[in-house]
């Protein structure tokens, strides 16, 4: 690793929340500017903007209840009390960081939502193991689609790691149970094993996921290690529910958030991790390999909190 990287890192995930930074963050920053003492009508358009930017409800109440008890005191009355008000609630607002099982090889689901980004994120994180020089073989389970199997293997070839497959209507279990098998047969250090897109309202489907998670625990101790429950930002409070749904079926270990430069309404990653009370474990950013980015509640509060012209 060499040492720009942190802070090429830092500037991806500032210019991925740029637009909430905007909407969200610089609009509030405008408010406060003004001097906010008491003023009612500002604190309903703080409230309105934090809505906007799809933080929540409980989120927004508690940043709203604390301007109020900040400016009862005498504080909360300029641009950086309340900035400092919002960096405090929204890092209160992650859950406690978790430690992740590792397994050999280490075995992680990815699973969600019809085009939420979970085969993008397989490939992005094939890449990023493989750059750490550990071996990787990814599990191409989404059998429903020929073409799912074509792009996961793009990814495969960019990032020169081997890649398991079946044909179309394979049964993703069995595909998931070849991916095992070959990458213990190759002493590989990860298994991404990516799912197809599916409702969490459809049963059957959820049920297929159940029976990838008991196989995969059949063949590896301990796996599936990890299950990536991959959401678009953009998914809004649906999120809760999807997210309810696929933990019921598996035990989803963390949250993908993807697509977050699209977006304006980046507090959802906040409001989805505070609701959930599940670890984001990355976030994306983008559509190259480098814009899947670990995710750390004060760097991801830092990016969305910085000053407008920051670079
Ligand atoms: N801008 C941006 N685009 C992303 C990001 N992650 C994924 N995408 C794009 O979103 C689209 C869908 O991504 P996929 O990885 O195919 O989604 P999926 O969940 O595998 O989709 P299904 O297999 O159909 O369920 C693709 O065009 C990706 O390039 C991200 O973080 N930012
Ligand atoms: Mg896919």
């Amino acid at each position: 690793m060499t040492s720009t990287e942190p802070r090429n890192r830092f500037g991806r995930l500032l210019r991925g929340l740029s637009r909430t930074r905007t909407d969200m963050v610089a609009r509030i920053r405008r408010l406060a500017g003004g001097g906010l003492s008491l003023d009612e009508e500002k604190l309903e358009e703080i409230e309105e903007i934090l809505l906007g930017a799809d933080c929540g409800l409980p989120i927004t109440q508690a940043v709203i209840e604390a301007i109020r008890a900040g400016a009862a005191t005498g504080g909360a009355g300029t641009e950086t009390d309340v900035v400092e008000l919002l960096r405090r609630e929204l890092l209160a607002s992650f859950p406690p960081a978790r430690e992740v099982p590792r397994g050999r090889p280490h075995v992680v689901l990815l699973v969600g939502v019809n085009g939420s980004g979970k085969t993008t994120t397989a490939g992005k994180l094939a890449r990023r193991y493989g750059d750490k020089g550990q071996r990787v073989v990814l599990a191409a389970a989404d059998t429903y689609r020929a073409a799912a199997v074509e792009q996961l293997d793009i990814w495969a070839r960019r990032a020169g790691v081997e890649i398991v497959a079946q044909k179309e209507g394979a049964d993703p279990a069995a595909v998931v149970v070849d991916g095992l098998r070959a990458a213990r047969a190759r002493n590989a250090d990860v298994l991404l094993a990516d799912t197809a897109g599916r409702l969490h309202t459809r049963e059957p489907l959820m049920r297929e996921l159940e029976k990838i998670g008991r196989v995969a625990g059949r063949e590896v101790e301990g796996a599936p290690h990890e299950v990536l429950l991959v959401m678009d930002a953009c998914t809004g409070q649906n999120g809760l529910i999807q997210a309810q749904k696929f933990s019921a079926a598996l035990p989803v270990t963390g949250l993908v958030v993807t697509k977050l430069d699209g977006t304006a309404r980046g507090g959802i990653a906040v409001a989805l991790s505070r609701e959930l009370g599940l670890p984001i474990r990355y976030v994306g950013v983008g559509e190259s390999a480098e814009d899947l980015l670990d995710f750390s509640p004060r760097e991801f509060v830092d990016g969305l909190l910085a000053a407008p012209d920051t670079k």
